[in-house]
């Protein structure tokens, strides 16, 4: 059977980073027999650019027809000024909402070798391995009514923060059953002292719990969370939250590890869609420039491999081959902490050399 994978490198950095993916992607299929064929989709600013739609038709019928989406980053300020439904946001927006691709995962897990990167102490961070599960078409990035409207003479800007209980559900199904492979706790991150939405998302986290009783349920406000991930990270397992804390803790948590530029991701749903892109956005200001750490992207292509082609095996190569790099010292300029830099290229052609 040959896989069909649909890339999509987006903005910025997004292009550079998806290519050197695609190196390790073809030493898989010229050395390891992985049957697999691509296409080019455009997404983001790049879409609009070349159709007037961040997410156009053309894009949307490749997106459906593929085994899984690589997709690099997508933003730029050139496109700051346009309408709403217009920027690049709206294009991955609709992408995980045309897709149903509810389920966000991001692994943050420290590499041993970068230990001394890491915004914490060696010791605090030694062996960390953290899921965070985002909820990721739903909340405050969709919630309507919103907008922005002249209310009694003055300009009033609102979002809606809404989760219905079959939304909560079907996160916290992910959420326990990746705590149940992992290491057996899940703490479920709210704000159910201040907001309605994050008590019922809290009670039916905890109406779920009797189902698992192999899994330990903990809660905690995000405020505490934020500042426990600092504290002492390696207290967590999976955690499972909201679409816009998800975000923000999952950055947070990027530091831990030495670099948002070592942070892969998977967003899954319904119908077996997976879209797998790197946690960092399209940073503008080292585009095209050879800088950019293509880590998180070929670690996103990892989980591609495991989640959506269910090959564990070359999964493993892949997360083995970048260990094997960076313990030979090669850095990119954020995981430098002094030492020698390479760039973009070089980082892509030694990961798939050591393959
Ligand atoms: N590769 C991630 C990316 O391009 N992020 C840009 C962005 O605007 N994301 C919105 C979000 O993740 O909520």
């Amino acid at each position: 059977m040959t896989f069909k994978i649909t890339l999509m490198g987006g903005d910025g950095i997004g292009p550079e980073v998806v290519a050197q993916a695609v190196k390790v992607l073809d030493v898989l299929r010229t050395r390891h027999g992985l049957e697999v064929e691509t296409q080019d989709a455009l997404v983001g600013g790049a879409a609009y650019d070349a159709y007037g739609d961040p997410y156009p038709a053309q894009t949307q019928a490749l997106a459906r027809d593929c085994d899984a989406i690589l997709f690099g980053a997508i933003g730029g300020p050139q496109y700051d000024d346009l309408p709403r439904d217009k920027r690049p946001e709206s294009g991955l927006l609709a992408m995980r909402a045309d897709l149903g691709l509810y389920a966000n995962l991001r692994p943050a897990i420290l590499f041993e070798e970068l230990a001394s990167a890491s915004s914490l102490k060696p010791d605090i961070v030694a062996g960390l391995d953290i899921l965070i599960v985002r909820e990721l078409t739903g909340g405050i990035y969709f919630g309507k009514p919103r907008g922005i409207e002249e209310r009694n003479g003055i300009k009033t800007g609102f979002n809606t923060l809404v989760y219905g209980e079959d939304e909560i559900r079907r996160i916290a199904k992910t959420a326990f059953e990746a705590a149940q492979r992992r290491n057996g706790r899940l703490c479920s991150v709210d704000k159910a002292n201040v907001l309605d939405v994050s008590q019922l998302w809290r009670d039916t986290v905890n109406a779920m719990a009797a189902d698992y009783p192999d899994v330990e349920v903990s809660h905690m406000y995000v405020d505490n969370a934020s500042m426990q991930l600092v504290r002492d990270p390696k207290q967590f397992d999976v955690i499972v939250t909201g679409n816009l804390f998800g975000d923000i803790l999952s950055d947070l948590a990027a530091m831990l590890t030495g670099s948002i530029g070592m942070l892969p991701s998977a967003s899954l749903g319904e119908g077996g869609h997976g879209m797998y892109e790197p946690v960092h956005g399209s940073a503008p200001d080292i585009a095209g420039q050879d800088k950019a750490n293509p880590l998180a992207t070929i670690l996103s292509l990892a989980m591609l491999l495991r989640h959506s082609l269910n090959r564990g095996d070359l999964a493993e190569l892949v997360e083995s081959a970048v260990a094997k790099v960076l313990a030979q010292g090669l850095r990119t300029g954020d995981i430098a902490a002094g030492g020698d830099v390479v760039g973009t290229a070089a980082m892509g052609d030694a990961v798939a050399a050591a393959i």
